[in-house]
């Protein structure tokens, strides 16, 4: 007898496949859907999108499965990346900065010593700034932006050499930085070497001193476990950044618009618990991290600024972002050039 599909199912007993397959479809969701981080899973960002997906799923009475693959899983940020342009990902958490090398406009939050404090980041993020920021992504249209930016928080350097204090320790510094022109611009300007590389490698970069430092918020090197494998923590503050909570239009547009408005609200709900937890982790871990052997130093700020503004970083980043995305960063954050 020849073996073809529909007679090794019918011998099989395969007949009875369609009641099972009807069972199963129905007690799937009828959206399933990805959601993937850079990230490990203690971070607030694993841990309020879990969160959320547990209440969508409630909410939505059992319509929307949202997926979470944290630290990678499903590749680094730039496959995460290609993968959401493409429609094989429904959504990623995307540093603005690395979404740079598709949207330049994005990296504007990442100008070196921008935002003094908190208030002046809200108040550019959630307003005319991240708006400005929000249409140039959607102008990609393939992908777009929900409304609140996650929060990553002010960056500072790492290292496993010597204390950041001014500029000039930086000079010549193997420094890992994540995938974005601006990153390799300012580190640049403070003549380190920057070795640009996606976060899914830092750790054993550094372990096996592939580069000699980084630099992320307190709440990365903590729940990344970074102090591991690097001495040193200088409070830079070089830059404060986010996570765009981002996804593909075409997959998001599937969504009937009752599910689509309770995504987005739950994103931006999401979001302000997000920031808060981000918030307090990056204030209280300095404490955790010196006990377990991380030596910290302050690190003024004004020696750096005027070496980016004597190397030309703030006239060159204007030039590129425009008199008009500059005017609106300043709307917010003061005079910077
Ligand atoms: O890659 C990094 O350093 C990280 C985790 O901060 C970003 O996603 C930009």
């Amino acid at each position: 007898m020849k073996l073809t599909r529909r007679t090794v199912l019918a011998q099989s007993g395969a007949l009875l496949l369609p009641f099972a397959a009807s069972r199963s479809f129905a007690q799937s969701a009828e959206f399933t859907m990805k959601f993937g981080s850079n990230l490990p899973a203690a971070h607030p960002i694993n841990i309020r999108a879990t969160e959320m997906a547990a209440n969508l799923k409630s909410e939505s009475q059992g319509r929307i499965d949202l997926q979470i693959y944290p630290n990678n899983q499903l590749g680094n940020d730039t496959d995460m990346l290609s993968q959401m342009r493409i429609g094989a990902l429904d959504y990623m958490t995307l540093s603005p900065l690395i979404l740079g090398t598709l949207v330049p406009a994005a990296q504007i939050n990442g100008v070196g010593f921008a935002f003094k404090d908190y208030t002046q980041v809200w108040g550019a993020m959630d307003g005319g700034l991240g708006t400005h920021i929000r249409k140039q992504i959607a102008a990609t249209g393939t992908i777009f932006a929900f409304d609140k930016i996650w929060d990553n928080g002010y960056r500072h350097v790492t290292n496993s050499i010597r204390p950041i204090v001014k500029p000039e320790d930086l000079k010549n510094l193997k420094l890992r930085t994540p995938p974005g022109p601006m990153w390799v611009s300012m580190f640049k300007a403070f003549e380190a070497s920057p070795t640009p590389m996606n976060f899914a490698e830092v750790y054993s970069a550094l372990q096996t001193k592939v580069v000699d430092g980084q630099e992320n918020p307190l709440a990365i090197v903590s729940t990344a476990k970074l102090n591991e494998v690097q001495k040193y923590c200088s409070l830079t503050g070089h830059m404060w950044d986010g996570y765009w909570f981002m996804g593909n239009k075409k997959l998001f547009e599937r969504l009937p618009a009752d599910l689509q408005s309770m995504m987005t609200r739950h994103v931006a709900a999401s979001a302000l618990l997000q920031r808060a937890d981000v918030r307090k982790l990056n204030d209280g871990l300095q404490t955790e991290l010196k006990a377990k052997g991380m030596q910290f130093n302050e690190a003024p700020a004004d020696a750096f600024r005027d070496k980016l503004r004597s190397a030309g970083f703030y006239s060159d980043w204007h030039k590129k972002f425009g008199d008009e995305a500059w005017a609106l960063l300043e709307k917010y954050t003061g005079k910077l050039s």
